[in-house]
Order: C-alpha cells, then sequence, then structure tokens
C-alpha cells in the first residue's frame, strides 16, 4: 500500500539519499516513490508485512523524525 511519512529534520539532498537507502537496504518490501526535501516527505509503496514501527526505526535511525504516516 503506499503510505506518506512526514519527516522531519532533512536538510540536504545528502539526506534524502541517506533517507532512501535506510528505507530500501533495511527494509525488505518498500519501494520508494519520491522524497521531497520541500515537502518533508517520503513517499513509498510498502508490502503489509511492514510495519509502521519498522518504518519510524528506519527514519529515526538517521535522526530524523517520523511524525506521521497519512
Ligand atoms: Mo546534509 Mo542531512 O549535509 O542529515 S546529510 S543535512
Amino acid at each position: 500500500m503506499k503510505k506518506r511519512l512526514m519527516v522531519e529534520g532533512m536538510h540536504c539532498v545528502n539526506c534524502v539519499k541517506g533517507l532512501n537507502d535506510v528505507l530500501t537496504e533495511d527494509l525488505e518490501g518498500v519501494k520508494v516513490l519520491e522524497i521531497s526535501l520541500e515537502g518533508k516527505y517520503a513517499d513509498i509503496d510498502v508490502d503489509d508485512k511492514v510495519s509502521d514501527d519498522q518504518l519510524k526505526a528506519a527514519v529515526e535511525e538517521l535522526g530524523f523524525e517520523l511524525k506521521e504516516i497519512k
């Protein structure tokens, strides 16, 4: 299913790359559709087996904050 992760703390393109990498490499079953630095979100397509807690852990591993999942 498609989810939008509202992410606080991305400040440059390397942050975007880091988030992309952690989401795709740490978790099996996540496809990144778009990450917006300006919009502070990451749109993903994710398998049902991946929990919101796992997404949160991956995002926060980088020091970002997962504010909300839409
Ligand atoms: Mo850019 Mo992000 O220098 O944590 S990598 S601000």
